[in-house]
């Protein structure tokens, strides 16, 4: 481990915008644990492609770690305190998942964060999220940590209204960022991933997004 992954945590958040923060290369010093709690999770409860409430599969795989997990199905979006797959708990909430969630909250001014719900999004390349806004989650004065791992990605980072100019931020392996307070409810999305091989995740993009859902 180099000086320079420790600084990861110590270096300046840069500013979207009020609420909103990009904290380059944060998770990086914790890379190798995040991937093995990550392999752990994905074993119990494992990825799959959630179909819309207008009926198409996701483009991105998805599953679940914590108290509640959000799913997508017919009925529309919702969080659950069971995997639909199997009818189990989702697998409990990493120590490692939690203590990286709130110490880049922190790090953003957000203390105290104290996430239960864990969105995990596997991107191949080709795959997107068109602008959307989080909005099922019941705690609205918290905030939104968003962990980038594996293949580089462009984030869209919009305003309150979906028609609003977004602005395109290259994330990287390691880059979290957090929104909240004034920026909860802006529009964001991904564009497609481009084809690649990252050297520690392989040919995809894993996006963990920490939330207080209930
Ligand atoms: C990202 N992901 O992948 C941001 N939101 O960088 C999201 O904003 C997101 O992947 C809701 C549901 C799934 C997601
Ligand atoms: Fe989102």
């Amino acid at each position: 481990m180099t000086a320079d992954l420790f600084d990861a945590e110590s270096a300046a958040p840069l500013a979207l915008e009020p609420g909103a923060w990009v904290l380059r290369g944060f998770a990086l010093p914790r890379a190798e644990a995040l991937r093995g709690a990550l392999q752990a999770v994905t074993a119990d409860a494992p990825l799959r492609h959630l179909v819309t409430p207008g009926g198409k599969p996701m483009s991105v795989a998805t599953t679940n770690c914590g108290a509640l997990g959000w799913v997508s199905d017919r009925a529309g979006y919702r969080y659950t305190a069971c995997d639909p797959l199997g009818g189990r708990a989702w697998p409990a909430m990493p120590p490692s998942f939690l203590a990286l969630a709130a110490d880049a909250a922190a790090r953003a001014g957000f203390g105290g964060f104290a996430p239960d719900a864990c969105l995990i999004n596997r991107y191949v390349p080709g795959a997107r999220l068109t602008l959307h806004q989080d909005r099922d989650e019941r705690r609205m004065d918290q905030p939104i940590v968003s962990v980038s791992l594996g293949l580089p990605a462009v984030f869209l980072w919009g305003g309150p209204k979906r028609s609003d100019r977004a602005r395109r931020v290259p994330l990287v392996h390691g880059d979290v960022v957090v929104w909240g307070g004034p920026a909860r409810l802006h529009h964001h999305g991904v564009l497609p991933l481009a084809e690649g091989e990252h050297p520690f995740m392989g040919a995809c993009r894993i996006n963990l997004t920490f939330r207080c859902a209930g």
